[in-house]
């Protein structure tokens, strides 16, 4: 448990990655209340520094014996490094806020939207799991609607940007785009095929019955964050290439009738959640207007009226800050704030 204190020594691990670089500008950005910074990596990144308000920090090599007097660490640095050392941190009274799949499903370990789930916060036992980015963006406007009028079923398609992998998959979707205009031949090192001017429907591993892991992950993690297993999703999650921010279309069918304005009022109520609905104007929510924001974004809400009661919705949010970043930084406050 974290105890309430006036400042934190705070830990990113995996610092130099296209999430944990976001960590450290988000701590700072919202005057987390730091005592001490401390990044670690891998070796190669071994000796680099990055700026925190005004200082160099250097980062570190991560091993097992650097948990000692941290309070807050946050994880991004994979789910392999997360299974392996997220314990041995927690053991050193180290409260862990983890952003990789490897402790997500876990009983014993919380998954947490801070305006959704907070409760799920008092029965960590030194590791929180923070949502899939696809996820968290799609269940923050779930939330609303499903303690309105309850959700029954969800059919999500995400057109996800390749930030999400990582910087190698920027680079790659940077260099393919730059070698095909100069019509030169192109590599294809993180995804199994060209990115730059295609689609791939197609995010982590394939499993039995045929869907990906990212696919199963909005599945499961939705029941659990909205403490409902009741709930029937169903998703197909797809690589677009964009850089930043992911977007979603959502079909919802709801237990009972709402109409297009209520849903607007509805979502215009909770926080995190904006509106970007004018159809007359062209207004509906845009990746490159996303990315670099904290909300997440709404629009072309419609009735789906090949149903009961059913809508549309199109939903966009930056996955390296809401789906990533920024709600691990928002669960550590919401600890202090329950500390
Ligand atoms: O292991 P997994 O599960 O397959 O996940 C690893 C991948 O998933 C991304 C991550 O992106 C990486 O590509 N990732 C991590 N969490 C994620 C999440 N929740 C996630 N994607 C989505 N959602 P990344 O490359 O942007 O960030 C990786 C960070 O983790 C650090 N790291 C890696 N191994 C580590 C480690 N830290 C501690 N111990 C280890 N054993 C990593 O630090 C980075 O901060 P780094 O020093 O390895 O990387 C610094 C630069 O080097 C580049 N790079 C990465 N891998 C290689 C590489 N360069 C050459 N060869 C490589 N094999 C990176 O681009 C980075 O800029
Ligand atoms: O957080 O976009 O489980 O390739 C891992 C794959 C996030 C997205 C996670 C991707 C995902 C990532």
């Amino acid at each position: 448990m974290l105890k309430k204190r006036d400042s934190y020594v705070v830990a990113v691990v995996g610092a130099t990655g296209a999430v944990g670089e976001e960590m450290v500008s988000i701590l700072q950005e919202r005057r987390f209340p730091v005592k001490e910074l401390r990044l670690f990596a891998s070796e190669r990144s071994e000796g680099k520094r990055m700026e925190f308000k005004g200082d160099l920090i250097t980062v570190r090599t991560l091993t097992e014996d650097v948990f000692r007097g941290i309070d807050i660490a946050l994880f991004s640095a994979g789910a392999e490094r997360s299974r392996h050392f997220a314990p041995i941190a927690a053991k050193e009274g180290c409260v862990v806020i983890d952003n990789s799949s490897a402790w997500r499903m876990d009983p014993e370990v919380p998954l947490v939207i801070p305006e959704v789930n907070p409760q799920d916060l008092t029965w960590h036992k030194g590791i929180i799991a923070n949502p899939n980015c696809s996820t968290i963006q799609m269940v923050v406007v779930l939330k609303p609607i499903h303690d309105a009028v309850r959700v029954k079923r969800v059919v999500v398609t995400t057109f996800q940007s390749v930030s999400g992998t990582g910087k190698k998959a920027m680079e790659e979707l940077l260099n393919q785009t730059t070698a095909l205009l100069n019509f030169k031949e192109i590599e294809c090192k993180v995804y199994p095929y060209q990115i730059a001017f295609n689609v791939l429907p197609h995010i982590d591993s394939f499993m039995d019955g045929g869907y990906t892991k990212e696919e199963l992950k909005m599945v499961n993690e939705t029941k659990k964050i909205l403490g409902d297993d009741t709930i029937r999703v169903t998703a197909t999650t797809v690589r677009v290439p964009v850089f930043r921010g992911h977007s979603e279309s959502v079909n919802v069918e709801t237990e009972k009738k709402l109409t297009v304005d209520e849903v607007k009022d509805l979502l215009q109520a909770f926080p995190g959640i904006v509106v970007q609905d004018d159809p007359e104007n062209n207004l509906y929510p845009l990746p490159i207007e996303a990315a670099g924001r904290d909300e997440v974004f709404v629009g072309r809400i419609r009735e789906d009226d090949t149903v009961e009661c059913g809508l549309n919705l199109w939903i966009v949010s930056d996955n390296l800050r809401k789906g990533a970043a920024l709600n691990a930084v928002q669960i550590a406050e919401k600890l202090i704030e329950m500390a």
